[in-house]
């Protein structure tokens, strides 16, 4: 089977499997295609959504306590990014460690390959001097390579509360993951949304403009052009909800009335009650304990948090034991 189409059949798979659990739910990593990606990057520059700032301010105010705490006794390291993105935040970073004139090499890790080109171009042009060194595969193995092959110290960015996307067993397992491919001493900084006003918090994930409702449905126009559905758009909505005693912030969407849904590749229907909700994503919300309690758990120690102005969020750097 070709690829892309081992990764249809994975997606109608996960698509079938959600739609015939009770409750139903469909999953958040499926929100990223082109659209998906361009409305997640207009929710980055929504009023509501404060968790981009909130980081960048964290990195422009506090990079050279970052960058004293990355080196510590070294003279180098190899800064390994989980996720490519448009490099907007890390950018801050890699200026600022140039500027002070360190040695060190910047490997963005991502599956997309056009994506690492695009972003290698960018920093080719804009930071000429910057060693880059882009990984195209998945994380782990890729971060097994560098670890039979590079003998410098890694430093690992996993930003922007993407770890919030995992229930609490697949976030620590996840960052176990990551550990058990690093060595004793390397460094992992990782974005943590922090719990505050609960009122704060919803708003980010139900603004006013309706981006982030468009984000959430997005997935049902997905699943109609990728596996021949017939969900018409209109007759569901977004529902986000926010549970201020565990954190967890949840994004819905909801069958506006009783209908039947077609999905071709599947060849088959699925029924929705009026008001029926299906859950799409978490997003979590932390405490400094539970954050303590995470590191522990993945084998990693506390080194130092780096937190912003308003304490809505912590870049908190973490040591492998
Ligand atoms: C990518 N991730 C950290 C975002 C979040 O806040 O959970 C995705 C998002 N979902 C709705 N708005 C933004």
């Amino acid at each position: 089977m070709s690829e892309t189409k081992e990764a249809l059949n994975a997606f109608a798979i996960d698509i079938k499997r959600g739609l015939q659990s009770s409750p139903k739910s469909l999953p958040s990593m499926y929100f990223y295609d082109e659209t998906g990606d361009a409305l997640f990057q207009k929710i980055m520059d929504l009023d509501e959504y404060y968790l981009t700032r909130a980081e960048f301010e964290i990195f422009v105010r506090q990079k050279e306590e970052i960058l004293d705490a990355f080196l510590g006794d070294d003279q180098t390291f190899r800064l390994v990014e989980l996720g490519a993105g448009d490099g907007t935040k890390t950018k801050v970073l890699l200026a600022h460690f140039l500027n002070k004139a360190i040695s060190f090499t910047y490997s963005p890790i991502d599956i997309s390959g056009n994506v690492l080109d695009q972003l290698k171009e960018d920093l080719n042009g804009e930071l000429p001097s910057l060693k880059v060194e882009p990984i195209v595969g998945e994380y782990f193995s890729a971060l097994e390579d560098l670890a039979s092959n590079d003998s410098s110290k890694e430093v690992v960015l996993f930003l922007g509360s993407n770890i919030g996307n995992f229930d609490r067993a697949a976030g620590v397992s996840f960052l176990t993951h990551v550990g058990e491919n690093l060595s004793s001493g390397d460094l992992l900084l990782i974005g943590f949304d922090l719990m505050k006003n609960p009122q704060k918090v919803l708003s980010a994930y139900n603004d006013k403009e309706g981006v982030t409702k468009a984000f959430n449905l997005n997935l049902l126009t997905r699943i109609n052009n990728e596996l021949g559905a017939n969900f018409n758009i209109d007759n569901f909505d977004h529902f986000p909800t926010y549970d201020p005693l565990t954190g967890e912030t949840k994004s819905h969407i909801v069958s506006k009335k009783e209908q039947t849904v077609y999905i071709e590749a599947l060849d088959e229907s699925f029924s929705f009650d009026a008001w029926e909700a299906i859950h799409t994503e978490v997003s979590q919300k932390y405490s400094h304990k539970m954050i303590q309690e995470y590191a522990e758990e993945a084998g990693f120690e506390i080194v130092r948090n780096f937190i912003d102005s308003n304490q809505y969020f912590v870049d908190s750097l973490w040591r492998k034991r």
